[in-house]
């Protein structure tokens, strides 16, 4: 069998996708011509012969992501929208996701919090009737708004706590240290939620943000996290603690020029809990498989270790454990 069948025919865990990243241009359209609103300029001005979006740098990504959510309206907007992914991931094996939502880039446009999460809600639980699947919601902060509104919808998020598994931080992480937001993460650990937080490739200070994720806010998982290959300590660090860092290669072939694949496999090789997944997968346009697909043709990772980081998936997905040995 070839690789893109062993692939594709694996059982998946994907655990880090931003759910407003896998708005395709077409059901932006949809959702716009349904909301009677106009077309968001980023799609309008793509022409018939393109197959996508282009970016070359998270700054233009993050100029046509945000502008795009105008669609995203009623908690069926978000419905449909979280289901077209889970339909999408679905058909490549993905058996169980954790999907990363940004409610303030709602609420700030006036979209209510229950809104938003009645839709992803909704959705969930039509793919786990329907699909088979297994989903759970992530909230995460916005690093480039302030502590004190991260810390007003935490609270807003309180009386769904159930339906949330976790808490991270996401958006533009220049001059946006993981520090400014750890009294917002010591109180999500204390009401009982999970944390992570994007540690993005190359930033300016990389190894002191994951420093600080590390030791200052006791996070249970890093997302990206893959400069972390520059400090032995911090290396040693995750294993003992078995975190995982959850990679994605084909975002960073876009955001920045190196896809990470050689430290990716490096830390695999080292024993730490890498995981590879897909981020924006209708911005930079690689699902799950293409993301691994990605890794087995650029790099010399063999079979055993494209199952290897499956394995690591299941094993720092934040499910039950009764879930966990059901799925490996
Ligand atoms: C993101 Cl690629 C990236 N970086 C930072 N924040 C994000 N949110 C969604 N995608
Ligand atoms: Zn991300």
């Amino acid at each position: 069998t070839s690789t893109s069948s062993v692939i594709a025919g694996l059982p998946k865990a994907e655990l880090h996708l931003h759910i407003e990243g896998t708005l395709e241009p077409a059901l932006v359209r949809q959702l716009a011509s349904r909301n009677k609103i106009p077309i968001p300029a980023a799609i309008s001005s793509l022409t018939s012969t393109s197959s996508g979006y282009t970016f070359n740098d998270l700054t233009s990504f993050l100029a046509v992501y945000y502008p795009n959510m105008a669609v995203l309206l009623t908690s069926t907007d978000f419905s449909d929208m979280a289901y077209a992914y889970l339909t999408k991931a679905h058909s490549q094996n993905v058996v169980h996701a954790e999907i990363f939502f940004d409610p303030q880039a709602h609420t700030s446009r006036g979209v209510p919090f229950s809104t938003v999460l009645a839709g992803l809600r909704q959705a969930i639980i039509k793919a786990e009737r329907e699909l088979g699947m297994s989903a759970s919601l992530i909230m995460c902060f916005l690093r480039d708004m302030s502590p004190e509104f991260a810390m007003a919808t935490l609270t807003e998020a309180l009386p769904y706590k159930d339906y949330i598994v976790g808490v991270g931080l996401d958006s533009d992480e220049r001059q946006n240290p993981p520090a400014k937001f750890a009294a917002v993460f010591a109180r999500a650990r204390q009401e009982g939620w999970l944390v992570t937080c994007h540690c993005d490739i190359d930033q300016q200070d990389s190894i002191e943000h994951i420093r600080q994720v590390l030791t200052e806010i006791q996070v249970d998982r890093i997302d990206h996290g893959t400069n972390i290959i520059e400090d032995p300590s911090l290396v040693q660090l995750v294993k003992e603690r078995g975190i995982g860092l959850t990679c994605c290669p084909v975002s960073n072939s876009v955001v920045t020029e190196d896809f990470k694949g050689k430290e990716i496999l490096q830390l695999l090789r080292t024993g730490v809990k890498v995981t590879v997944n897909s981020d924006d997968p209708a911005y930079f346009r690689g699902y799950m498989n293409e993301n691994l697909t990605k890794m087995a043709e650029e790099t010399d990772i063999t079979r055993e270790e494209i199952v290897q980081l499956q394995r690591n998936a299941f094993e720092v997905a934040w499910i039950s454990e009764r879930k966990r040995e059901g799925f490996l």
